[in-house]
């Protein structure tokens, strides 16, 4: 792998973990899947409870996954850890036989992360559902835009192929990867 992608890669794993860490202490914890879920729940509407049921298992589910990331188990993700972690996700993801526990895990992550987005069930991502989010993470409104026009079809996006986009993102070093554009719901 080149230098220039290796720190693109890194560059770009690194801005994932301080998305993640909503409180700012410099780790991903607990803590921090309930500051998010809360801010993202209000920016998409919470109007009923069997929403807000969905929502909290959700985030659980979410932050069990991402937690795996804690190596030496003492409750906190570091940035280290968190960049090993991809750095492995991403090696197994690039094998033509991926382990498929950790395939399922993986599958797990991004569609949970899916579902906290789409909040009627229906299966996909709609464009206001989209804008807002990369609204809430800093991702200009252009930009957001046309990655949406790229990778929706009908002006939706559906959960298999965000499963697909996903998986590109942790694998590319390549800036111009279309994957590159969905940060918002990873
Ligand atoms: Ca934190
Ligand atoms: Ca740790």
């Amino acid at each position: 792998m080149s230098g220039r992608g290796e720190n693109f890669w890194k560059t770009k794993m690194t801005n994932l973990f301080y998305l993640y860490d909503a409180d700012g202490d410099g780790s991903i914890t607990p803590v921090d899947f309930e500051i998010l879920a809360s801010k993202l729940s209000g920016l998409v509407g919470q109007d009923n409870p069997q929403h807000s049921e969905q929502y909290a298992t959700a985030r659980k589910t979410l932050c069990e996954e991402i937690m795996r990331a804690d190596s030496n188990h003492d409750g906190k993700v570091t940035l280290d850890e968190w960049l090993e972690f991809h750095q492995r996700l991403r090696d197994e993801l690039t094998k033509p036989d991926t382990d498929p526990e950790l395939l399922e895990q993986l599958c797990e992550r991004v569609n949970t992360t899916f579902k906290m987005l789409d909040l009627n069930n229906d299966g996909m991502i709609e464009k206001d559902e989209w804008m807002k989010t990369c609204q809430f993470f800093g991702v200009k409104t252009e930009a957001a835009e046309k990655a949406f026009n790229q990778i929706a079809k009908d002006g939706k996006l559906k959960e298999d192929k965000a499963k697909k986009l996903f998986f590109e993102y942790i694998k590319s070093d390549d800036p111009d990867h279309i994957s590159n554009c969905c940060l918002c719901f990873l």
